[in-house]
């Protein structure tokens, strides 16, 4: 076995010095990759989820063909709630849909909770990628990743994909006890997700708080701040580093960051040194726009210098974009784009 300790992306992970910047793109397997496309041919996407050999393939996919210097384990965030019986799917071009949406305190009381019997095929699917990925390019870490609370629970209230969040942060509001008790319900299914991921061998987690930008930072600490800081606590018990990444969060950094992360993930609207600036002993994680792929090459990578400048004020800095990559992506764009990143000089 390779040690993987050393390799640049956990270093910058542990907030230690890097031979290089580390680079991987969030949702770098899946739609922009033709490889992927060809693997998903009349496979529903929560099926494929719940094979093994197609998440080992579709996991290294993006570290072939880009050499990245992190796998992100090939998933959903709502995987874990189909495996304890929650009737869901993820329907194309849409996202999650969950068929019964969560409203009252019975509907939390009926979710089970989750024990590794249940997801065996993540435990096979973790072993066999750090088998693979241990001899991928000198040795490739993998990160394993789950839904922070908040996130989890917009899916379970909106019963779909939603903008405003509505409904969940009403009710948020108006039943704190119902609130609370789902909330505790999704920590627990997360952790326990992340656990089995750690224990089958990934090297690092990163928890998804996508939406966690519709809340002010006093709701964010009130009512979601104490479930992912438990979630995280269970994950630093473990030794894991913690990667902890949000969308629209400028004003969420700070408290974000309180929650637990060795690395805070920073969305493309935010300027990486303002985000610096609010963190404080923590890593940065991020954050070229992702339409930043759509212009020429040498637009592109001016602009990923300029993020990697600005990283340099960092306790450390991942190379990622600031969201998802876009599923239209050229794929050649994000293979020059890593090379840029891993060749850019050290300061
Ligand atoms: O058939 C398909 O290809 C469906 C598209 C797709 C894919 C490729 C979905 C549906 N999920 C995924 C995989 C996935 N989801 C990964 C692993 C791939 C990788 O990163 O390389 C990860 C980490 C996720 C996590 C995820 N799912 C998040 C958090 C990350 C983020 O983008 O903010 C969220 C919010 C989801 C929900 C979800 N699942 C799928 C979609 C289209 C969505 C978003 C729906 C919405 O807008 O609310």
């Amino acid at each position: 076995m390779v040690d993987l300790h050393d390799s640049a992306f956990l270093k910058a992970a542990r907030g230690e010095a890097v031979p290089h910047t580390p680079v991987w793109f969030m949702r770098q397997a899946g739609r922009s990759l033709p490889e992927y496309l060809k693997v998903r041919e009349g496979v529903a996407m929560l099926d494929a989820c719940a094979d093994p050999d197609l998440i080992v393939e579709i996991t290294l996919q993006p570290v072939r063909r880009y050499g990245v210097d992190a796998a992100i384990f090939f998933s959903d965030i709502v995987l874990p709630l189909k495996a304890v019986g929650v009737d869901l799917d993820i329907v194309p071009g849409v996202g999650p849909v969950v068929a019964e949406p969560v409203r009252t305190l019975a509907d939390v009381e009926a979710i089970p909770d989750l024990t590794p019997d249940r997801i065996p095929f993540i435990t096979a699917a973790v072993q066999g990628l750090v088998g693979e990925l241990a001899s991928v390019n000198g040795g490739t870490p993998l990160i394993g990743f789950a839904g922070a609370p908040f996130t989890v629970a917009s899916y379970l209230v909106e019963g779909g994909p939603s903008k405003e969040h509505a409904k969940t942060k009403a009710l948020m509001f108006s039943a704190p006890e119902v609130w609370d008790a789902l909330m505790r319900k999704i920590a627990g299914i997360s952790a326990a997700f992340l656990r089995t991921q750690v224990a089958a061998g990934a090297s690092a987690i990163q928890l998804f708080d996508s939406w966690a930008g519709a809340l002010t930072p006093a709701d964010y600490v009130r009512y979601v701040q104490p479930h992912s800081a438990r979630v995280l606590a269970e994950m630093a018990e473990l030794g894991v580093p913690r990667i902890h990444f949000g969308v629209g969060t400028a004003n969420l950094l700070d408290v974000m960051g309180e929650a637990g992360a060795d690395v805070v993930g920073v969305d493309w609207r935010t300027p990486l040194d303002r985000a610096i600036g609010v963190v404080g002993d923590r890593g940065v994680q991020g954050n070229l726009d992702p339409t930043l792929v759509f212009a020429p090459t040498e637009v592109m990578t001016a602009r990923a210098a300029e993020v990697i400048e600005a990283g340099r004020a960092a306790k450390s800095h991942i190379f990622n974009l600031g969201h998802g990559v876009i599923p239209s992506t050229d794929p050649d764009q994000l293979a020059r784009l890593t090379e840029f990143v891993q060749a850019y000089p050290l300061a």
